[in-house]
C-alpha cells in the first residue's frame, strides 16, 4: 500500500508543527507549502534531517507551487496571518478571507479527493468560505478549534483538580470565538460530570466559572505572552487528532466545524458540533440534547458565525 500523502498549505508555526508530528506519527509523506519561497523547502530539509535520530521513514519536501498538492489525502490549511495582541481573531477576516480564495482554487485543482483541515482564522468563517471557494463536498471540508478548546478546557480542569489528564474529557462547541460554549454537563472527570464535582464540592462554582472563562480567553492569553503570533503547539496537535482519525478510519467523536444541514436547527452554516470523523470524513454529527442555557448560548455563538458570513459575503459577493 502506498504510503498517504499529507499537503500542509502554510509553512508557519502551526504548519511546521503538523509536519513534525505528521512525521513522527508516520501519517504519510508530507509535503509543505508556502507563498515565502525558501521557508516550506528549509522547514523540509530541517525536518528531514531529524529523520536518522527518529526513525521515520517520510519524503517531507517544500514548495511554493500549487502541483505539488497532486493527489493528497488530507490538506491541513494554516495559510493567513495570525493575531497580534489587542487583535480579535475577526480583524483577521478581510486578509485571510483571500488567501482562502487562492487556497480553495488550488485544492479543486490539485486535491478534489482530500479531507481538508482549515485551521485559518477566525475558523468558523474561514472554513465555510474554503468550501465554497473549493467546492468539495461538505463532508470533506472541515475546521478545527473544538478539539483545541476542549483540550484547554481539559488542561484547565485536571490542573485544579490535580488529577491525571487521562481521566478529564471536556467537551467545547459553538464557534471558535468569546461566544464559543464551553458544556460543563457534558464535561467529565472519571465519567463525572463537572456540575457533580460541583455539587459534591470538589470545586466551587466560581472556580468552574472562572476556568470556562479562561478557556474562552485561550487563545488571547497566548498571544499576550508570545507577543508575536498566536499559539501553536495545541493547535497542531488537535489537527493531527482530526488528521489521523480520517486517515485510520478512527470513527472519533471529536467537536469540529462542520457543515450543518438542520442539525441543532443551523442550516447552511459551519459551527462547532460533535462529529464522527472517518474514512468519510465527516461521517455523522451528534446531536446531544441541550437545555436552554446551553442551547441559547450556542445559538448566540452561530449568530456571531453568521454575523461573520455575511461579512465575507460581502467582501466576496462570488460566494
Ligand atoms: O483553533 C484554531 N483554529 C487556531 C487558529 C488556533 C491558533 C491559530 N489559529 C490561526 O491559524 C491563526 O490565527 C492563523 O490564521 C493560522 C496560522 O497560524 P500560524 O501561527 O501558523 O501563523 P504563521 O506562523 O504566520 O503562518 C502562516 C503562514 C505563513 O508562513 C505565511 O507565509 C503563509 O501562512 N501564507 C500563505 N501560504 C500560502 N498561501 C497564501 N496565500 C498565504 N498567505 C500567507
Amino acid at each position: 500500500m502506498a504510503r498517504k500523502k499529507i499537503a500542509l498549505i502554510g509553512s508557519g508555526q502551526i504548519g511546521g508543527t503538523l509536519a513534525h508530528l505528521a512525521a513522527l506519527k508516520d501519517l504519510g509523506d508530507i509535503v509543505l507549502f508556502d507563498i515565502v519561497d525558501g521557508v516550506p523547502q528549509g522547514k523540509a530539509l530541517d525536518l528531514s534531517q531529524s529523520a536518522p535520530v527518529e526513525g521515520y521513514d517520510a519524503s517531507i519536501t517544500g514548495t511554493s507551487k500549487y502541483e505539488d498538492l497532486k493527489d493528497a489525502d488530507v490538506v491541513i490549511v494554516t495559510a493567513g496571518v495570525p493575531r497580534k495582541p489587542g487583535m480579535s481573531r475577526d480583524d483577521l477576516l478581510e486578509i485571510n478571507l483571500k488567501v482562502m480564495e487562492q487556497v480553495g482554487a488550488g485544492i479543486a485543482k490539485y486535491a478534489p479527493k482530500a479531507f481538508v483541515i482549515c485551521i485559518t482564522n477566525p475558523l468558523d468563517a474561514m472554513v465555510w468560505a474554503l468550501q465554497k471557494f473549493s467546492g468539495l463536498p461538505t463532508n470533506q471540508v472541515v475546521g478545527m478549534a473544538g478539539v483545541l478548546d476542549s483540550s484547554r478546557f481539559c488542561h484547565f480542569i485536571a490542573d485544579e483538580l490535580n488529577v491525571s489528564i487521562q481521566d478529564v474529557n471536556a467537551f467545547v462547541m459553538g464557534g471558535h470565538g468569546d461566544t464559543m460554549v464551553p458544556l460543563p454537563r457534558y464535561s467529565t472527570v472519571a465519567g463525572i460530570p463537572l456540575t457533580d464535582i460541583v455539587k459534591m464540592g470538589w470545586m466551587s462554582k466560581e472556580k468552574l466559572e472562572e476556568i470556562i472563562q479562561r478557556t474562552r480567553d485561550g487563545g488571547a492569553e497566548i498571544v499576550g505572552l508570545l507577543k508575536t503570533g498566536s499559539a501553536f503547539y495545541a493547535p497542531a496537535t488537535s489537527a493531527i487528532a482530526m488528521a489521523e482519525s480520517y486517515l485510520k478510519d478512527k470513527k472519533r467523536v471529536l467537536p469540529a466545524a462542520v457543515y450543518l444541514n438542520g442539525e441543532f436547527g443551523v442550516k447552511g452554516t459551519y459551527v462547532g458540533v460533535p462529529v464522527v470523523i472517518g474514512a468519510g470524513g465527516a461521517e455523522k454529527v451528534v446531536e446531544i440534547a441541550l437545555n436552554s442555557a446551553e442551547q441559547k448560548a450556542f445559538d448566540k455563538s452561530v449568530g456571531a458565525v453568521e454575523g461573520l458570513i455575511e461579512a465575507c459575503k460581502k467582501i466576496a459577493p462570488k460566494l
